[in-house]
């Protein structure tokens, strides 16, 4: 994935020039990445929103340069996602999962892009406040059950989808364990399901820093391979080398294949 936000938690700030963020996405690519997630808005804890025009600002000129490479939109805005996908990205990560942005589905509809729900309790600014649920599993489950079904009414092709717990988003550290334990669950539901651990602070905390605000690369691996075990099949990544030798190792266990 590829921030171009001057506050995202684990790379922001480094890739604001669209010349580096284009590098970055091209490394990304060599090392192995289907996919490269350009975002403009920050979802960290505690980000607040931006406008669109800001948006528009960040991302339009990596899009432009990267035309023609696997590129996904991490945007909550219709006008954002119909400028991405008339440049070629191919996928619409939505982290508000289409209750954001009423156009939203439609533009998605529409275009015959994959699209990614994902679940949020809150919304980014608050959403670690107080994160609170009687089965954390059965909520996230039937969120986005209910946000599947709502994007195949407005018109998105059901086998276009992929869903994710949205790791952190609105969530305690034992809450996104317990998530990564029950994604079986949210596999359940038939589609593919993305998850995105890397980096993220609840590894850093697992690994005793109470204040941790980033996990480490390797403990990213480590949620990886327990999240692939259970499951899931696309992961948003920051070390894509580490993740693609790990994931490929698993897989081929999994599997029994050798390239
Ligand atoms: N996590 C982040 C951003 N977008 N999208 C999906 N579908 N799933 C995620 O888990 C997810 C996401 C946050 O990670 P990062 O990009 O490192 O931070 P920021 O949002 O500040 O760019």
């Amino acid at each position: 994935m590829l921030n171009v936000t001057p506050d995202s938690f684990s790379d922001g700030g480094l890739h604001v020039d669209p010349e580096a963020a284009v590098a970055h996405a091209r490394d990304m690519l060599e090392d192995g990445a289907a996919l490269v997630d350009v975002g403009g808005e920050s979802t960290r804890p505690g980000a607040d929103g931006i406008a669109l025009d800001e948006e528009l600002r960040r991302v339009i000129p990596v899009l432009e340069r990267l035309r023609g490479a696997p590129v996904s939109i991490d945007t909550t805005k219709a006008e954002v996602a119909r400028r991405a996908l008339a440049l070629g990205a191919e996928l619409v990560n939505d982290v508000t999962a289409l209750r954001g942005d009423p156009e939203l589905a439609q533009v998605v509809a529409e275009s015959g892009a994959y699209l990614c729900l994902m679940h949020m309790q809150g919304e980014p600014r608050t959403m670690q406040d107080a994160p609170a649920y009687d089965d954390v599993v059965d909520t996230v489950t039937a969120f986005l059950e209910e946000r599947l079904a709502f994007a195949v009414a407005a018109g998105v092709d059901e086998e276009r989808v992929c869903l994710d717990p949205g790791i952190g988003f609105g969530k305690t550290p034992d809450q996104n364990l317990e998530l990564v334990r029950g994604l079986p669950r949210i596999a359940s539901l038939g589609r593919p399901v993305l998850v995105g651990l890397s980096r993220k602070s609840t590894l850093g905390k697992v690994l005793g820093d109470p204040d941790a605000r980033v996990g480490t690369d390797d403990a990213s691996v480590g949620a990886a391979i327990a999240a692939f075990d259970r499951g899931a099949s696309i992961f948003r990544v920051h070390d894509v080398r580490r993740h693609v030798e790990a994931l490929t190792v698993a897989a081929a266990i999994e599997h029994g294949a050798i390239r």
